[in-house]
C-alpha cells in the first residue's frame, strides 16, 4: 500500500502527496521534520505537517525570493536571510559575485539534514566562505546585532507555531533596523487565495514602517492553493517599479543563470490582479 503525506495546512483543502522512501521522519528540537521521496517533486521536506521545500519546484520560490531584490536595488552586497535552513535562498544570493550573506535558523537539524539528504538545495552555499551560518532565533537576532544588510530575506514557516513571531510587528520593526539605507525586506507571505489574513497583516504591519509596502506572486507547485505572495517593503519607491532595460542590462552583467527568474518575469511578478488588491484594502 503506498503512503500519503496529508497537508493539512488550509481548511477545507488538503494536499495529498504519494510518500516513496522515507529519508527522515522525527522531532527536532523545535518541530516535526520529514523527509521523503516523491516521484513528482523529488525529495520533499515537510515542517509540522506543511510542505517546506521540494528538490523538484525549489528554484521558483528561490530564484525569485533572492534575485528580485537585488536585482531591483542594483548594488546589494550584503544579505540576511531568517529561516531558509535548507540553503536554498543562500545558493541563490550566493550566486551573485561580490554578495555575502548571513542566515540565521532557528533549527540545527533542518540545516543539517537538508544538506544530508536534499544537497542540491544549498548546491555548496554552507561551504561558502561568504555565508555565515547561525543557529538562532531570528527574532533576538535582529533585536541584538548592531549589524546592517542591504537585504533582508524572511524565508520563514507559515505563520502557525515557531515561524509565527516572524510576522510579527515587533519583528518587523527590529528588521527595520538592520537595514541599510534603501534595502529591502522580502517575506515569504502565504498564498493568498486560502490565507487573505496573513496577506493584509503583513501589509498593515510594514505598511506602518515603510513608505513603500507591496507584493509580488509566484506560482510554486507545491504550496498548494494558487500564487505565492513574496511581501516587499522598502523606503525607496523607485526599485518597485525598476525599468525592464536596467533589469535586462543588470541580469546579464551578474552572469547569473536561472530557470524561473527572468527580468520580464520579475516585473510581471509584481502585477497583483484584483482579488489580491482588493485583499489588502477592503475595511475590515
Ligand atoms: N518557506 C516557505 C514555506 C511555505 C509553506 N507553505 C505551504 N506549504 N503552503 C519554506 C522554506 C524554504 N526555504
Amino acid at each position: 500500500m503506498i503512503e500519503v503525506f496529508d497537508e493539512g495546512l488550509h481548511a477545507g483543502v488538503n494536499l495529498a502527496l504519494e510518500v516513496g522512501e522515507i529519508l527522515y521522519r522525527d522531532k527536532t528540537e523545535h518541530q516535526d521534520l520529514m523527509i521523503f521521496e516523491n516521484n513528482r517533486f523529488g525529495r520533499v521536506m515537510s515542517l509540522d505537517g506543511a510542505v517546506q521545500t521540494t528538490e523538484k519546484d525549489e528554484f521558483i520560490y528561490h530564484e525569485m525570493f533572492a534575485h528580485v531584490p537585488i536585482l531591483a536595488h542594483g548594488n546589494v552586497q550584503s544579505v540576511l536571510i531568517i529561516g531558509g535552513g535548507d540553503g536554498g535562498a543562500a545558493r541563490q544570493v550566493l550566486k551573485h559575485a561580490g554578495i555575502s550573506a548571513t542566515l540565521v535558523d532557528i533549527d540545527r537539524t533542518v540545516i543539517d539534514l537538508s544538506a544530508k539528504y536534499m544537497p542540491t538545495v544549498s548546491g555548496g552555499a554552507f561551504e561558502d566562505p561568504r555565508l555565515e551560518i547561525v543557529v538562532a532565533d531570528g527574532c533576538s537576532f535582529v533585536k541584538a546585532t548592531g549589524k546592517k544588510w542591504d537585504v533582508i530575506i524572511i524565508d520563514s514557516t507559515d505563520p502557525y507555531g515557531p515561524g509565527e513571531v516572524l510576522y510579527s510587528q515587533e519583528f518587523y520593526t527590529d528588521c527595520k533596523s538592520c537595514l541599510n539605507e534603501g534595502g529591502i525586506i522580502v517575506t515569504q507571505n502565504g498564498v493568498p487565495f486560502v490565507q487573505p489574513e496573513e496577506l493584509r497583516n503583513s501589509f498593515d504591519r510594514l505598511g506602518s514602517l515603510f513608505t513603500d509596502v507591496s507584493f509580488y506572486m509566484a506560482a510554486i507547485p507545491s504550496y498548494v492553493g494558487g500564487s505565492l505572495a513574496f511581501g516587499w517593503a522598502t523606503d525607496n519607491k523607485s526599485l518597485r517599479s525598476q525599468d525592464l532595460g536596467l533589469l535586462a542590462e543588470r541580469y546579464l552583467s551578474s552572469g547569473i543563470s536561472t530557470d524561473y527568474y527572468n527580468p520580464e518575469v520579475h516585473k510581471a511578478a509584481f502585477a497583483l490582479p484584483y482579488f489580491v488588491q482588493k485583499i489588502l484594502t477592503e475595511e475590515v
